[in-house]
């Protein structure tokens, strides 16, 4: 049964109404670039070309969603000068309306990084990746950011090539340094990846190293769960549950997959992954659920830049709101008298039920377009940026960001 066919259609506006006044999601600098993979890229005539386009195109998607107030900086990419480049982004979150949202230091671009940033083995090395985190604080804090994302890239490719053990205590060292030197209302989140560049071992692998090391380091870290980073069949909404018990989860990633990190659109693959894990963070009530950040981490080469992102933005609340529908008393009660194959349907049914139509009326009540991709496609927008940045994107193929 549909979780549609026992509420009133009355109750079923209500709630999805609620769920998605209350849902926000960050937008990632890097998915409106020309970004590749390591075989070679396909460059798009409307790609953003630098940061000020990308702050017009996050305009242009929360212009159409709403629900996207910050984007998400990679520092290397779009403030190339530290913290001295804060000044033009201020201007940029002043012209176009949108807040900076998590800062991403750039520890696995530099040739010093070849064999690991804040792992190296050479002191001095270390040193400079720490010197590159303490200024990611400074830039989160003087734009008023929230989160520092770290994604530590180090690791080896051959057994036997570093101590992995050593390799823990260096990290240990640079990200309490770190902490140490964050804001009160700022927080690190350490993010964890199995495999890719490092094949053999990779430092922070999972979400117990990444959950240690967050422990260690201070209280204002938290994990940060990536979904493509996850070996296959790794039952993410568990580990997603186990987090917000121990008051380590401080955000996600959010993107899809079919075999490793694809960073496809959310959803694309398997809707029901994503529906599992809000429902986890829905039907709990550990503390510091309320202060999880949802954001996209997607790398699109196929499909337009602004349409996958506008895709991806309705795909998360399509399934935010599903998972809205859950009965959580009447599901305690089944599952408590292990009356299985009900309860699976109350959590099925509400994944079964189409919220689209309600999510249309609430677009309409809010003021937004019905079809924020049907928007998209009439607004001009495209056929003016394509026009602007065309010339721009076919003579430079050569940077990654
Ligand atoms: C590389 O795997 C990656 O996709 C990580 O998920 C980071 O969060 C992202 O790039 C940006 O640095
Ligand atoms: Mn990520
Ligand atoms: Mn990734």
């Amino acid at each position: 049964m549909h979780a549609g066919d026992t509420l009133t259609s009355e109750q079923l506006q209500t709630r999805v109404f609620a769920a998605l006044d209350s849902f926000r999601i960050e937008i990632p600098s890097w998915g409106f670039s020309n970004t590749g993979t390591r075989f070679g890229k396909f460059t798009q005539a409307a790609a953003a070309t630098t940061i000020e386009e990308k702050f017009a195109d996050a305009a242009e998607v929360n212009k159409l969603t709403g629900v996207v107030p910050t984007m998400a900086l990679h520092v290397l990419w779009d403030l190339p000068n530290g913290v001295s480049d804060v000044p033009s982004i201020q201007a940029l979150v002043k012209k176009y309306g949108i807040q900076s949202g998590s800062i991403n230091p750039n520890l696995f671009q530099d040739q010093e990084y070849k064999y690991g940033s804040i792992c190296n083995p050479s002191t001095e090395i270390r040193g400079n990746a720490l010197a590159h985190l303490l200024d990611s604080v400074e830039i989160g804090r003087e734009l008023g950011a929230k989160d520092v994302s770290l994604w530590i890239a180090d690791g080896s490719n051959y057994p036997g090539t570093q101590s992995m053990s050593k390799r823990i205590g260096y990290m240990e060292e640079v990200l309490t340094s770190t902490h140490a030197a964050l804001a009160p209302t700022q927080r690190m989140l350490v993010e964890y990846k199995p495999f890719e560049p490092a094949f053999y071992h990779t430092d922070i692998a999972d979400w117990g190293m990444a959950l240690e090391l967050a422990r260690r380091a201070g209280p204002q870290a938290k994990v940060l769960v990536d979904t493509g980073h996850h070996l296959q069949g790794t039952n993410i909404e568990q580990i997603v549950t186990w987090l917000l018990h121990v008051g380590g989860l401080g955000g996600f990633h959010f993107n899809d997959r079919k075999y490793a990190d694809d960073d496809l659109t959310l959803g694309s693959i398997d809707p029901y992954q994503v529906f599992r894990i809000f429902h986890e963070i829905l039907s709990s009530d550990a503390k510091g659920v309320d202060d999880i950040a949802f954001m996209i981490d997607q790398s699109h080469n196929l499909k337009g830049k602004l349409e996958a992102m506008i895709q991806t933005v309705v795909t998360a609340q399509e399934l935010y709101a599903k998972a809205a529908l859950v009965d959580h008393a009447k599901l305690a009660e089944l599952q408590q008298s292990c009356r299985l194959v009900e309860a699976e349907e109350t959590f099925r049914g509400a994944f079964w039920t189409d919220v689209r139509p309600i999510i249309r009326e609430w677009r309409e009540a809010r003021g937004l377009p019905a079809s924020p991709l049907a928007a998209l496609a009439e607004g001009g927008y495209m056929e003016k940026i394509t026009a602007e940045r065309g010339a721009k994107n076919a003579a430079s193929v050569s940077s990654y960001a």
